[in-house]
């Protein structure tokens, strides 16, 4: 690992990628959302790697294509109008190369907010800075795709309840889908970085590694690539990216509620010398009090639990106490 003392790159780390230039991954599983056994394919690829993708995912191509565009338009402003038009990243609102608040760094600038409400009866309204100062157009593509997204969440987590054969359907989705779920979206612009032009086998990191600490995330970007995933072997492979499709990751606390057997993929982007990466990331957190544990219902006789209990509210304060790549579960193991 090299580290790039630039002004510029403010200490960005250059990942060592060694001779070979990573080749796209074909092994990312497909789940077909309109095939008949969707449900049993997710179960598999949340145990085999906790990292999808999904197609005839039912989210309208037009709220995509709005959004991303909107997304465009807003990074394009300056920093003064962004900041004024979200307030600074502390942790919601507009953000610059600044990750968390615990010294990480990347090249990255991005909008973090809070959804309020996954629920299919609830608009999906987001709560920002930017939702005061009235419904702009920014705005309306954000509250029109998180409704989208969290539906889809939801509709996810019904199938990973039924391949995992839960007695309710909604075992999982309702954490989701509560009106108190705290749920939190990111739009994240990674600017090309034309400092690693002429430096082959170098990568600099848009977003360091890391697993989500919430239930579900789902995923969106522009056909620039960047998104890495760690196999179980500890090997990272890059996801050929794919506009027309969502990529769901499977979180902490789903690894927790599945004692292990759903693991929480770790993950990180690098940066591309070129083309600008916009991806918008929707993480399905459950409401405060709610109780993380392993469901007693898939526990194996004699299967002891792997965690203790705790809340999401407890965890989520202890995930921002730490660096992106720390394993924060570590302190909730028995
Ligand atoms: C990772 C997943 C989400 O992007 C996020 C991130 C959050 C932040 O950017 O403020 C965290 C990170 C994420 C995990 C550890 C802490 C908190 C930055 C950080 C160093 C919004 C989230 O919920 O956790």
């Amino acid at each position: 690992m090299v580290v790039l003392e630039n002004p510029a790159l403010e200490q960005i780390t250059l990942i060592n990628l060694h001779s070979k230039p990573v080749s796209f991954f074909s092994g990312v599983p497909v789940v077909d959302l309109r095939a008949p056994g969707a449900a049993a394919a997710v179960v598999k690829a949340c145990e085999e790697f906790g990292f999808f993708k999904v197609v005839n995912h039912g989210v309208p191509a037009d709220a995509m294509a709005r959004l991303e565009s909107e997304a465009v338009q807003f990074f394009s402003g300056t920093q003064t109008e962004k900041e004024r038009t979200a307030g600074a990243a502390a942790p919601y609102g507009y953000g610059s190369k600044r990750i968390g608040a615990n010294g990480d760094v990347g090249w990255v600038e991005y909008l973090l907010f809070q959804v309020r409400s996954a629920s299919a009866s609830d608009a999906g309204r987001v709560s920002s800075k930017i939702e005061e100062q009235g419904r702009g157009p920014l705005c309306s593509a954000l509250g029109e795709y998180t409704a989208a997204v969290g539906k889809l969440a939801c509709r996810l987590l019904e199938l990973m309840a039924e391949g995992l054969g839960l007695p309710s359907r909604d075992a999982l989705s309702r954490m989701v889908g509560d009106e108190e779920s705290d749920s939190v979206f990111r739009l994240n612009h990674y600017p090309p970085c034309p400092q690693l032009q002429g430096m082959p086998g170098c990568g600099v990191t848009g977003f360091g590694e890391h697993t989500d600490p919430q239930i579900i995330s789902l995923l969106h970007s522009n056909d620039t690539g960047g998104l890495q995933i760690s196999l179980g072997d500890g090997s990272w492979v890059s996801v050929p990216p794919d506009q027309a499709s969502f990529f769901v990751n499977v979180g902490d606390s789903l690894q927790v509620l599945t004692n292990g057997r759903f693991r929480s993929v770790r993950h990180r982007v690098l940066a591309n010398s070129l083309k600008s990466r916009v991806s918008m990331i929707y993480f399905g957190g459950p409401p405060a009090k709610q109780r993380l544990a392993p469901l007693p219902v898939l526990m194996g006789e004699g299967e002891q639990s792997l965690y203790r209990e705790f809340t999401w509210s407890e965890y989520k304060k202890s995930a921002y106490k730490t660096r992106l790549a720390d394993n924060r579960l570590m302190q909730f193991e028995r």
